[in-house]
Order: structure tokens, then sequence, then C-alpha cells
């Protein structure tokens, strides 16, 4: 059975959007209820611009709307945390075409190997023809597990030897999908930062088969967060943002104790739209991403 987001949220919502209620108490708004909300935010994993932007609109709203009461605060901040969350263009993965190529970025641990499962079993579910590609080659650990996961979900692999060129491997999974009727394909990266390894020129190359290989691919690049980072995660992610062309992210573990609040420092600071949510490490632990249940479920009513 699938979680419903509310329900992966209740540690999320426990950390602190679920206190915001009582910290801002019932009297009336003052500078204080600002230093509060700030700090609040802040606490929440939203990051200083977004806060300080999110805040200077709530100012101008509560000014507008002629509010002078805590409690009318959360309506405001509800609809303003809804605003950051802009409606995304059309998803690539939904749209039928003869073979979707989508690359799954992102660095070590942050859970790309895992989400790719969920991800097939999902597509695989509405009905389309899905392949994974073991494009981390670095250890064999990480071909096995991607097997394990295709297993799971019953599709396909193409892999090759540790250590093997993961561009040639995207090219041969590439070829093997066309051949056997194939209309997704799913490739797996490399995520390790080391000093002496380009990760970014690796991703490059593997994009670039993509892009000769099959029209307009990669069609999305989706780039894996893991939301218990916080903000860390976005300075990371700028770098694959510049350097692949990411669609999209993946926010995974939000069923932890992760604040939440990055998800609206990834829409206004990297400009980037929120696929899906991780929740737990259960091959059905996925959720597509509603901005509206969402918020819903980061507050207690
Ligand atoms: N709780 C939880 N754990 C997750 C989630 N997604 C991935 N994980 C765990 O994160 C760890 C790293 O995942 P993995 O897929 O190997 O990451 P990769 O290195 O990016 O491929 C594993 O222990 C996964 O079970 C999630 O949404 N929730
Ligand atoms: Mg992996």
């Amino acid at each position: 059975m699938f979680k419903s987001i509310r329900e992966s949220l209740t540690r999320t919502r426990q950390s602190v959007f679920g206190q915001i209620v009582s910290v801002l108490g019932m009297g009336e708004i003052d500078e204080e209820t600002w230093e509060d909300l700030e700090a609040l935010l802040i606490q929440a994993d939203m990051g200083v611009p977004t806060t300080l932007a999110l805040v200077d609109a709530m100012r101008e709203r509560v000014s507008r709307e002629g509010l002078v009461r805590t409690e009318q605060l959360i309506g405001a901040l509800k609809k303003e945390m809804r605003a950051i969350l802009f409606d995304p263009p059309n998803f690539e993965l939904e749209a039928p075409r003869q073979l979707t190529v989508v690359m799954v970025v992102g660095v070590n641990g942050s859970g790309k190997t895992t989400t790719i499962g969920k991800l097939a079993q999902r597509y695989k579910g509405n009905g389309r023809k899905v392949m994974v590609v073991a494009g981390d080659t670095f250890r064999a650990a990480a071909i096995d597990q991607l097997e394990i996961w295709s297993q799971r979900a019953d599709v396909p692999l193409i892999s090759g030897q540790p250590g093997g060129d993961p561009a040639a491997i995207t090219y041969d999974g590439i070829r093997a999908a066309r051949a056997r009727g194939f209309d997704m394909l799913i490739i797996d990266t490399a995520g390790r930062l080391h000093t002496k390894f380009n990760l970014m020129k690796e991703l490059e190359k593997v994009r670039g088969v993509c892009k000769k290989s099959v029209h307009a691919a990669p069609h999305e690049v989706l780039l894996v967060l893991d939301a218990p980072t916080g903000q860390n995660a976005l300075v990371q992610a700028q770098k694959f943002k510049e350097s692949v062309g990411v669609t999209g992210v993946i926010l995974t573990k939000l069923d932890g104790t992760a604040k939440g609040g990055m998800v609206f420092a990834i829409y206004r600071e990297l400009g980037l739209p929120v696929r899906f949510i991780g929740t737990g490490e259960k091959i059905q632990d996925l959720a597509p991403f509603d901005a509206d249940q969402f918020i819903d479920g980061l507050f207690e009513n």
C-alpha cells in the first residue's frame, strides 16, 4: 500500500512546521512575530534567501489584507509558500513517445539506484516498457544493486563490466531498447565526488550519447537529493544543474526527520520543480509531488 504524503511527512511535520502555530501563539502581530517566523523558516531548512523573500511577501500581504492577529498568519503563510511552488512544465516521463530517455543523477548515497527501482516499477505499472542501464560502473556493488532493483521491478537491465565506460554502456542500452521495442530507458549514473575524478565530465559524456542517439534526449535529467542533507544539497544541485541540464528533482528520505523547507529553496533558488518524493526504502515508496498536499502535510491542521 502507498503511504499518503501526509503520513510520510509525520516526522517532518513534528520537527518544525507543526510547531509554527504554537510558537507564533495568539496575539497581535509585532516585530517579534516576524523575527520568530524568520527563525522558524530558517530552522525548517528553507535557506536564508527564500526565508527573507517569503517573510517580505507575508509582510506585504498582512498589510494589504489588514491582518493583525498572529492566528491569521498561518493561512497567509500557506498561500505564500504555495506561490513559490510554480506549476511545473509538462513531465516528459508522462509523454508517450517511441523512446523516453531519462538520466538519474546525484551524489553517492542520495538514493539514485533505489529511486530507479521505484520509477521502473511505477512506469511499468503504467504500461510502459522500461529498461534500466547500470551507468555507475565504478564499483561492482553498484551494478549488483541495480540488478536487484531491476529484478524487483521486473524490468531488464543493461550493464557492463565494473570500470567500464558509462557512455558506451548507455549507447548499448539505447540500442537494446530500440531493438527490443522498449519505450523508456532509465540510466543510473555515478555520484562519487573524488578530487581526481571529474564526475561532471563523465555525466556530460553520457548526456552526449543520449543526445546523439535519440531525438531530444535525454528527455528528463532527474537530480536525486537527499532531504536530510538540507541546504548543503543546494550547492551540489547548482553544480549538476550547470553541467548536465537538470530538469527536475526527486527528494528522497522525506519519511525521516528532514525538515522539508528545502523544497521551497529548490523551486526558488534552483528554479527546478520537485517531481517525486521518496517516502521510504521499499519499491512502492515514491509519491508524485503535489504542492497542495505537501504544504497541508507540513502543518498540523
Ligand atoms: N528512508 C529512506 N531511505 C531511502 C530513500 N531512498 C533511498 N534510501 C536509502 O538511501 C540509501 C542510499 O540509496 P542508494 O539508492 O544506494 O543511493 P545512490 O548511491 O544514490 O545510488 C539506501 O540505504 C536506501 O535504502 C527514501 O526515500 N527513504
Ligand atoms: Mg547507486
